[in-house]
């Protein structure tokens, strides 16, 4: 029995070699100029894919997939989050939805340690000031941070990322705080001497770091609102590499300028590429174009990923990293 290749339209340039073997395995559509697609291509994709592979920079939302051709049966992600796919009319429409887990969850800890360490301690700031050619010597009371050694950590979701955050944390001798739809199993609390808020508002006017890893779903859309922000203590400091919406930033801008908050690290925006303007002129904020997830090895895990989820979904089996389930 002969199988035509099905046509798999990929938005953006990925590595070499997922590209490679998914030409071999694929009829697959590359973008090899990496333009983003605009809002036409993007309708001509699903009007034509077997599957559409797409990264956080599409939005894949009602109107696109009310377009979808009948060939368009799964929506492969090259990420973890889904918040720019409307899962529930890929529903509609049947078509399934795959995502990344797992193999972004370490690089993304790590990047969300380095802003932990960052802020406090103002490595961002010194290194800007020594680039300046404005460093003229040390002195004991020259550009002090603070200290991240027994400080409270409060974790606002504590799924994988949240997990891996918090065992650094513990390397660093903070004690680890976090916050959860559910209560994480005991054993994992018993490891990372973990202590359970149920509320959120009383878990933030204690800390002295709050670091966010939950998803952005309707629910969690500017949980961080003004007046959660004004429960933080004003020596207290922020840190993002979930997403941006989560946070209202135009709030904590305000916040920071006024000095209300100690700081924040921030690797994802509300309205991505655009940055408050007024957060740029800030000392007191580390900022990263989402750089969360940006290793060479990570993006060709997620690579792998997506290949598995489409070459086992074509082979008709469930695919492992379903997010939306539909009949086919
Ligand atoms: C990815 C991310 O770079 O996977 C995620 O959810 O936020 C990022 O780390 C991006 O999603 C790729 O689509």
């Amino acid at each position: 029995m002969t199988h035509k290749k099905p046509l798999v339209i990929v938005t953006q340039k990925l590595p070499e070699v997922v590209e490679t073997r998914m030409m071999e395995l694929f009829d697959a559509r590359l973008n090899p100029d990496d333009h983003p697609l605009t809002k036409a291509e993007l309708i001509e994709a699903v009007r034509h894919a077997d599957v559409l592979v797409p990264t956080i920079t599409d939005r894949i939302d009602a109107a696109i997939l009310s377009q979808a051709g009948p060939n368009l049966k799964l929506v492969a992600n090259f990420g973890t989050g889904v918040d720019h796919i409307d899962l529930a009319s890929a529903r509609d429409h049947g078509i399934s939805v795959t995502n990344t887990p797992d193999v972004l969850t370490e690089d993304t800890a790590d990047m969300t340690m380095a802003l932990i360490l960052a802020v406090p301690r103002r490595l961002a700031e010194g290194e800007r000031l020594l680039r300046s050619g404005q460093w003229d010597g040390w002195n004991p009371t020259f550009m002090l941070g603070h200290r991240i050694s027994g400080k409270r950590l409060g974790i606002i979701g504590m799924g994988r990322i949240g997990q891996a955050v918090a065992r650094r944390a513990r390397a660093f001798g903070m004690a680890v705080h976090y916050h959860n739809r559910k209560r994480v199993h005991p054993d994992i609390e018993a490891e990372l001497e973990a202590s359970y808020w149920e509320s959120l508002d009383q878990m933030l006017a204690r800390m002295d770091i709050i670091t966010i890893h939950c998803p952005h779903t309707p629910a969690t859309f500017h949980l961080l609102s003004a007046r959660r922000l004004a429960l933080l203590q004003p020596h207290a400091f922020l840190i993002n590499t979930a997403r941006g919406e989560i946070v209202d930033e135009n709030a904590l801008t305000r916040m920071l300028v006024r000095k209300e908050l100690a700081g924040a690290g921030l690797d994802v925006f509300e309205h991505e590429p655009a940055v408050n303007p007024k957060l740029l002129q800030l000392d007191n904020v580390v900022l990263l174009p989402h750089l969360g997830s940006a290793t060479h090895e990570g993006r060709l895990e997620m690579g792998e990923k997506v290949i598995v989820n489409i070459k086992t979904f074509i082979d008709g089996h469930p695919p492992p990293d379903r997010v939306v389930v539909s009949m086919f």
